[in-house]
């Protein structure tokens, strides 16, 4: 089998990616490329058109959903716990959580993030403050969800806890934290407290900084 190669940016939606394949024991080349890339690295279009991160690299196949890339990286090689399979318990509930959390969760903190952090000179501040709440009102189901459970899906931790936990890392890089419940802390706390997500933050931490000193 050759080896995946994962282009990303530090603390980005690709921190996903890295972290399943820290949890699956997945040997791959992590590169790490400077925000955005489209500008800062513009070769990369090459690569991949979209100009976003995260992109796995396997052989022939190239991904760019960071959700679709947890998932595979953690169910490369065959079932693992880190999934659920078919005909399992919670199987629909993992399916449903592994695409909520980037198409349901993390859209609207994106256009947050847009509007109010990284084009404020537009004067759509408002527009990006109301995502922002739409986001932490969207938070509904995961917060129910965990009500008497530890993690999302059949009493252990899966992908779709790395892939819902990085809306809340976000969530509180990105200054957003004021309206995530405790409990939803709580469970973000026992995520980042896992050996494989700090293995992931700091290897992508390494390559930041790696950058950084380069240029
Ligand atoms: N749905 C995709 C979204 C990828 C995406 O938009 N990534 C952001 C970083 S978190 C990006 O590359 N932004 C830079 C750009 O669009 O130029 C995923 O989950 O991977």
């Amino acid at each position: 089998m050759t080896k995946p190669i994962l282009y990303t940016c530090a603390r980005s939606r690709g921190l996903r990616a890295t972290w399943a394949a820290e949890e699956a024991e997945v040997d791959i080349d992590l590169r790490i490329l400077p925000f955005p890339p489209r500008y800062l690295a513009p070769d990369y279009l090459a690569l991949n058109p979209l100009g976003t991160v995260p992109m796995l690299v396997d052989g022939e196949a190239k991904m760019t959903e960071s959700c679709a890339i947890a998932h595979y990286l953690a169910t490369r090689e065959g079932h693992t716990d880190l999934a659920i399979a078919p005909g399992a318990r919670d199987y629909a509930e993992y399916c449903d959580f592994t695409y909520h959390a980037d198409a349901t969760i993390t859209f609207p903190q994106t256009v947050y993030m847009r509007f109010c952090l990284f084009e404020k000179d537009k004067g759509l501040e408002e527009a990006g403050r109301s995502y922002a709440k739409w986001f932490h009102k969207r938070l509904v189901k995961v917060e129910q969800r965990l009500e008497g459970r530890e993690y999302l899906c059949a009493d252990r931790f899966t992908v779709a806890d790395i892939c819902v936990g990085y809306a809340l890392i976000l969530a509180e890089n990105i200054g957003l934290d004021e309206g995530v419940p405790q409990t939803l802390k709580d469970y973000r706390a026992r995520l980042t407290a896992r050996p494989a997500f700090q293995r992931a933050f700091a290897r992508e931490e390494a390559g930041r900084l790696a950058l950084e000193s380069a240029g």
